[in-house]
């Protein structure tokens, strides 16, 4: 690794430790561009405490997610800075990376405690962006509090942001058709805290209500009422800086149940799981694909084509041609 890159990361790591902007935002867009750098970046942060809380804000399009979070960090209690991660749609239409920043601005403009970046979706289709795992890694060691990320409304189901953050938050609002419906398809099991926003424009209630009974947990023991999250539904308004505490006090909850249960450790690992999934099958591919396309590969494909051999049994011995590129690729 190119020791003068490692040199000026270190530096601006340091920086951006202390609260410095334009280096936080320097390292951001070395981690989102990923590549090399990207990856000296990571080996720069290794052994780093990560300390921020990852909160994922999800829900459909228009829902109220960008004033909602831009009015949850500035409404956060407490000297603690918090992050926020914008992905916004690159769409030319609606303009979503503009619009949403333009509100965030004028919100935040003058609140030193908040760092916002926008980052553009790119063409990834699960309300992520490319990159963002590093992002959000990035800002867990720079001594944010609570780092929050808003996911683009795709009208689907984000369910990927669950494999990022510790809490999800799920946004909806009243008057935007069958909630419960879109709830029971996937959003239930994956939501820590619904909100339903915009409650200034009223119907929320009833559409509160009706999430309540869906999302209940069934506890049968005063030892499961330990270990069960009891998904809250809040009712909203971002515009009117209404139920902002409320919320703010249950997902401090929901970080308490984490570390008292249990299950943040398994959510933790669970994307460290994912990191080295994602590594080994990249390298795997990477080597399948050399295999596969070279000669031996090709006429071995023949030959099995031809039912000279079976898959089954040349599969043992390119195995270990796999392993051996492999062990090629390490040497670079
Ligand atoms: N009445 C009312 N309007 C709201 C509320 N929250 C947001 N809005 C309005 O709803 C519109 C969409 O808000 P955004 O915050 O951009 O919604 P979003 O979910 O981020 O939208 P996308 O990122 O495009 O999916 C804006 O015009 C907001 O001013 C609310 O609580 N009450
Ligand atoms: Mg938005």
């Amino acid at each position: 690794v190119n020791s003068s890159q490692l040199d000026k990361l270190e530096g601006l790591a340091g920086k951006a430790l202390t609260g410095d902007t334009g280096a936080t935002a320097r390292l951001l867009t070395v981690a989102l561009s990923g590549g090399e750098s990207a990856d000296c970046l990571s080996e720069v942060l290794q052994g780093r405490e990560r300390t921020a809380h990852i909160v994922g804000v999800t829900g459909p399009p228009g829902a109220g997610k960008s004033t909602l979070v831009g009015a949850l960090a500035h409404a956060w209690p407490g000297e603690g800075r918090t992050a926020i991660l914008a992905i916004d749609p690159t769409s030319p239409i609606t303009g979503g990376a503009i619009l949403g920043d333009r509100v965030r601005m004028k919100q935040l403009s003058g609140d030193s405690r908040v760092y916002v970046r926008s980052v553009a979706s790119h063409g990834r289709t699960d309300g992520l962006a490319l990159g963002i795992e590093r992002a959000t890694d990035v800002l867990s060691t720079l001594n944010f509090d609570t780092v929050l990320i808003e996911t683009v409304g795709v009208g689907q189901v984000e369910v990927e942001i669950t494999s990022l953050a510790d809490t999800t938050v799920a946004v909806f609002t009243p008057g935007q058709g069958d909630v419960v419906q879109a709830v029971k398809s996937g959003l239930n099991e994956v939501t820590d805290i619904f909100v339903v926003n915009k409650a200034d424009l009223g119907g929320a209630d009833s559409v509160i209500r009706d999430l309540r009974r869906v999302t209940r947990a069934a506890v049968e023991s005063a030892a499961e009422a330990e270990t069960t999250w009891q998904r809250p539904v809040l009712g909203t308004s971002a515009t009117d800086k209404e139920g902002l505490s409320a919320l703010i006090e249950q997902i401090g909850a929901h970080r308490e149940f984490l570390e008292r249960s249990g299950e943040g450790v398994d959510r933790r690992t669970r994307r460290g799981q994912l990191q080295i999934g994602e590594m080994l099958n990249a390298r795997w591919h990477f080597a399948l694909t050399e295999l596969m396309t070279s000669s031996q590969g090709r006429e071995m494909s023949n030959r099995v084509a031809m039912g000279e051999v079976t898959a089954h049994g040349v599969t043992p011995s390119l195995m270990s041609e796999l392993l051996a590129l492999i062990d090629r690729q390490d040497q670079y």
